[in-house]
């Protein structure tokens, strides 16, 4: 069998999370009637700290619905310049929200509140109008980085002095919150808006829900029905994801320590590099100076490990609920003959 590690997406739902999938209460959400649909929004929006939150069926369009309702055509949203909503969601910030983008390097995605203040621009007509930071916890491309509560406070802060909204991009936020034992409202406290996936780690098949004031996710709900998103007996998979809530947040461990035995392993390879001190959560990114990563992953599918090439000569491999300790141990080794082949 395949040792899948190209994403956390990729796993499938449990016997028991099937089971609360079948026999799921359900009506017509967008007539307002799916019970399942309203337990999970009321859930998502209490564990955030919110006022409500609305469910859409990826990360994908509550980001970019997030964007679309925070800004008007021509406004400037800033982002880590590796963030997913700009480097992975198809040019959607230009297409469906007409905004410009302007990007800060982070360091491992991380940027702080003075990297923000030194982009800020005065009031003035040449200029587009500043609205919106979106920050990604944890942050994908950076290898499962987990942003210190202490920065997103002092970036709040900025935002707040400059009347800017703040957006999180929490598809993985329930990682940060296992790794550190930050609680999910704390994380989200300092944000206007917060988008959580129920689709990665947490293995639920499908589904992602915006939280935020009552009035932002009302008017969220509006451009939800115009991109396409509402949808009908949604408890089919609203149940999924309530199930994976409740059962699956603390076993996100499990991948973090398997994610920390890979790395470890993988950097007594040669030809390989990777720092396992840096892996904090479920994603490991190593680079593979003397081979091509495509040569590498293409090799390594053969030998029943998939992984994910995200540059010319780096890799990354996500843990998840699929992968056991034993499969884990065996992939260095996999790797290891894979680039001596
Ligand atoms: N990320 C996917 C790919 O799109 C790269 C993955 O395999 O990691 N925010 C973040 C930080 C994400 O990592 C993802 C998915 C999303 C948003 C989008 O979620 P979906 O796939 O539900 O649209």
């Amino acid at each position: 069998m395949m040792i899948d590690l190209r994403s956390d997406t990729v796993t499938q739902p449990t016997p028991a999370m099937r089971e609360a999938i079948a026999y799921a209460q359900v009506g017509d959400d967008v007539l307002g009637d799916d019970p399942t649909v309203k337990a999970l929004e009321s859930y998502v929006a209490q564990l955030l700290g919110k006022e409500a939150a609305v469910f859409m069926p990826s990360g994908t369009m509550t980001n970019q619905i997030a964007l679309r309702a925070h800004t008007e055509p021509g406004d400037e949203v800033i982002l880590e310049s590796q963030a997913h909503i700009y480097y992975y969601e198809g040019g959607a910030p230009a297409a469906l929200s007409g905004v410009m983008c302007r990007l800060i390097p982070g360091n491992h995605g991380i940027f702080t509140a003075s990297d923000l203040t030194k982009v800020l621009r005065p009031t003035d007509e040449h200029f587009p109008r500043t609205k919106l930071v979106c920050l990604e916890n944890t942050h994908n491309r950076s290898g499962g980085r987990i942003y210190p509560l202490s920065e997103i406070q002092a970036i709040a802060q900025v935002c707040q002095e400059q009347g800017l909204r703040l957006h999180l991009d929490g598809a993985r936020l329930w990682n940060a919150c296992v790794a550190t034992g930050i609680s999910e409202a704390e994380y989200a406290q300092p944000f206007d808006t917060v988008s959580v996936c129920f689709s990665k780690g947490l293995g639920a098949p499908i589904g992602s829900a915006l939280a935020g004031s009552r009035e932002f996710i009302e008017r969220s709900r509006r451009f939800r029905k115009m991109f396409g998103g509402a949808m009908r007996q949604a408890g089919i998979l609203a149940a999924g994801a309530l199930y994976a809530l409740k059962h699956h947040r603390e076993r996100l461990q499990d991948d973090h320590i398997h994610a920390k035995i890979l790395a470890e392993g993988l950097a007594q390879l040669e030809g390989i590099e990777i720092a396992p001190e840096e892996v904090q959560t479920n994603i490991v990114v190593f680079h593979t100076p003397t081979i091509s990563a495509q040569v590498l992953v293409d090799r390594l599918k053969e030998k029943g490990v998939a992984v994910l090439a995200i540059g010319p000569n780096s890799i990354r491999a996500v843990t998840n609920l699929m992968v056991n300790q034993g499969q884990i141990q065996q992939v260095p080794g996999s790797i290891e003959s894979a680039i001596n082949m």
